[in-house]
């Protein structure tokens, strides 16, 4: 028997930091954890190097979202099942993904009732609800971007309220009550995965199975699918050298993170994720910006400066990916004079990324009315 936990929600929301937080808190009460990490682009993804930092089973499923690739993920998750090594398996989607459980029925044919399915879970950060919330009035770029948000929330069965760190315990409550009245379908849970308040209460959510039910929501698709082409990907690997004898792997990647994020305020483009990612022999360093303007937010430093690092960049900006790849040519140059450093930075191929049509019991079309609800 085991377990799948289906863990979606909008770009920079907070799904790795939750994986890694509940997979710590399961493995410490004697639960086997594997998770597995998607992305639309090749791979080298940040959110892989994170979770192999602090967990031993980690896979990704690349070159498009699970929907492209069911039966890789079933065979995977087959095979963790038939090992018996594993009884939990954590399945990150990636931020545009809007339902995970039509690509989990192959899984669900092959395994039966040896696979336990919880409750979709979708992590929603209450800043970006706010930030979407206000942009529903406007008819800017994040008007589009909210519909992504609203129909990623219609599709819960679980609303995961995280960063509650970041607005204290009444907003939690009003915030929390406001969910529940709007997405009656959802149970809603709020907790930090940093700081790790309402983990355990998460983690005891995901012990219902939850049959694949009929999804009952509406999907304007081509509204969807119109909304999400609006962001550029960028996914980038490379090796970064010293200039002089060593650098400081977070003192880079914050450089890289700051250019993007001022770029982004400059230029009026929208932010889902930044993130930087710098294997060194001393540790991982790690960073985020998941807003325009903001500061970058170091998750992982490494203990000193090195010699050389392997860097993954992951940019998820709503621009041309033309414009998408000169950005971030130019925030590497700028983190590599800053740092003291040189990248051996290959051509960045940024692309676009969107969902395949619905199967047809998802394809109901709904009024291009409702963005939050
Ligand atoms: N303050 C605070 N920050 C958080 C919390 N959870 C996640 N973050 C931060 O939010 C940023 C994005 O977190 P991720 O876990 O990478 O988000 P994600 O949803 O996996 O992002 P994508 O996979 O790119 O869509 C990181 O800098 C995290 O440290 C939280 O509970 N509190
Ligand atoms: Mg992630």
């Amino acid at each position: 028997m085991i377990t799948l936990v289906p863990l979606s929600g909008f770009l920079g929301s907070g799904k790795t930091t939750t994986l890694i937080s509940a997979a710590v808190a399961m493995q410490r009460t004697g639960r086997r954890v594997a998770v597995v990490t998607n992305d639309a682009g090749p791979a080298g993804l940040v959110d892989t190097d994170l979770a192999r930092a602090g967990l031993d089973h980690v896979a990704e499923v690349t070159g498009g979202c699970y929907c492209h690739h069911p039966d890789e993920l079933a065979a995977h998750v087959a095979r963790l099942a038939d090992s018996g090594g594993i009884d939990t398996v954590l399945v990150e989607a990636a931020g545009n993904c809007f339902d995970l459980r039509p690509a989990l029925v192959p899984l669900r044919r092959r395994l039966g009732d040896r696979v336990v399915i919880a409750p979709q879970t979708v992590v929603v950060d209450p800043l970006r609800l706010a930030a979407f919330a206000g942009a529903a009035d406007l008819s800017g770029r994040e008007y589009e971007l909210a519909y992504v948000f609203g129909r990623q929330l219609a599709a819960a069965d679980l609303l995961a309220v995280n960063k509650t760190d970041l607005i204290g315990a009444e907003q939690t409550a009003k915030l929390t009550a406001r969910l529940a009245a709007d997405h009656p379908q959802a149970t809603v849970l709020p907790y930090s995965a940093v700081s790790g308040a309402g983990i355990d209460e998460l983690v005891r959510a995901w012990g219902r199975d939850v049959a694949t039910p009929e999804p009952d929501y509406e999907l304007d698709h081509a509204r969807y699918v119109d909304a999400e082409a609006r962001l550029a990907w960028a996914n980038l690997a490379f090796g970064v050298d010293a200039v002089d004898d060593t650098f400081d792997a977070s003192v880079w990647g914050r450089a890289v993170l700051r250019h993007l994020s001022e770029w982004s305020a400059a230029t009026g483009y929208f932010v889902g994720h930044a993130k930087v990612a710098v294997r060194t022999r001393a540790g991982l360093a790690k960073l985020s910006v998941t807003e325009s303007g903001a500061a970058p937010r170091a998750d992982r430093s490494a203990a000193r400066p090195v010699e050389r690092g392997s860097a993954t960049v992951n940019v998820r900006i709503a621009c041309p990916p033309s414009v998408l790849d000169d950005a971030v040519l130019a925030a590497i140059a700028a983190a590599d004079a800053v740092g003291r450093a040189r990248s051996d930075v290959p051509p960045p191929a940024s692309f676009r990324s969107t969902q395949p049509l619905p199967p047809p019991s998802l394809a109901r079309t709904a009024g291009a009315d409702a963005v939050l609800r």
